[in-house]
């Protein structure tokens, strides 16, 4: 008898927290339903990044222009960070979930997502990624000009640097293993460009993936003439600021004409505009697929 009532002692505390456990993992929301209002799923709410970011701009516009506002709809401002592990267990359970989304970016390769329309064109269709640099960048630094300037790959390309960071190498492992995976690109941006000698040269970016990836590419490529690439992560506002007063040499981070534009109209007299790097990216909401009759933002208002 008092050998059972020992092992009861020792097993009831564990066993009371498991079952609480449980409990609360069971009590997740319930799966998407195509027949109830997708507002009331998600509690009217879109599952937005950092305040910064153009995509935010640009989705309280939509909120307003489609008149979600009104009805209560609102943009949770968050990280990519937690957006993207929110998403993940929204899909995980088939969950309604409405995100801010954007490609390139891994987790369009990662989950079956979908943009939503946008009939009313507030987040533009397509979109290019400049590379801007500084007033005098040419005449003092004409080699990384060169190289910047020439600077331009595919999203195929940038996602496939997205996904080795995402799979746990280092930025800057993971642009130097593309690199030497694609020699043609880096001969190419860097063909008879006189070399330096170790001079440093100042990037600044935004953490988002996509602008890790095309920062640390370019630094590298940097690095194989010489350079000494002194890499620095901050926010929109100080980014553009970092360039327009020459504090910083250049960044590959200007989504235009939209995502980036209200940055880029107030300081564009104080810049070089060094042209596309990237072809075709693309900002908007996104759903998971399984959210099959939600196919435009007006949807949503169903
Ligand atoms: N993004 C990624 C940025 C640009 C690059 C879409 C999150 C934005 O400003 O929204």
């Amino acid at each position: 008898m008092n050998k059972w009532r020992k092992i009861w002692r020792a097993l009831a505390l564990p066993l009371i927290l498991l079952f609480t456990l449980g409990a609360c993992t069971s009590t997740t929301l319930p799966k998407y339903n195509p027949h109830k209002p997708v507002g009331e799923q998600v509690n009217y709410t879109i599952t937005g990044i950092d305040a910064g970011a153009g995509i935010m701009g640009g989705t309280e516009r939509v909120l307003k222009r489609y008149g979600l506002a009104k009805e209560n709809w609102q943009l949770q401002t968050s990280s990519t960070a937690a957006m993207t592990t929110q998403l993940g267990k929204a899909i995980k359970n088939k969950q309604a979930i409405v995100v801010t989304g954007w490609t390139p970016h891994w987790m369009f390769t990662k989950y079956d997502l979908k943009f939503l329309k946008d009939p009313r064109n507030v987040y533009v269709s397509s979109e290019d990624i400049h590379t801007i640099g500084r007033k005098n960048l040419q005449k003092d630094m004409p080699s990384a000009y060169t190289v910047l300037d020439r600077f331009y790959w595919t999203p195929a390309q940038m996602s496939d640097v997205m996904l080795k960071v995402n799979a746990g190498a280092s930025p800057r492992k993971a642009a130097q293993r593309w690199l030497a995976e694609h020699p043609d690109k880096l001969k190419k941006w860097t063909a008879g460009v006189p070399h330096v000698r170790g001079k440093a040269i100042k990037m600044t970016y935004v953490a988002w993936d996509s602008e890790i990836a095309s920062t640390y590419v370019a630094a590298e490529a940097l690095r194989q003439v010489g350079y000494k690439p002194e890499l620095q992560a901050m926010e929109m506002q100080p980014l553009w600021a970092s360039v327009a007063t020459g504090a910083a040499d250049a960044m590959t981070c200007a989504w235009l004409p939209n995502t980036s534009g209200v940055y880029y109209h107030q300081y564009h007299d104080k810049i070089i505009d060094m042209g596309t790097n990237l072809k075709g990216a693309q900002v908007g909401l996104a759903v998971p697929t399984y959210m099959r009759d939600i196919n435009s933002i007006e949807d949503l208002k169903r």
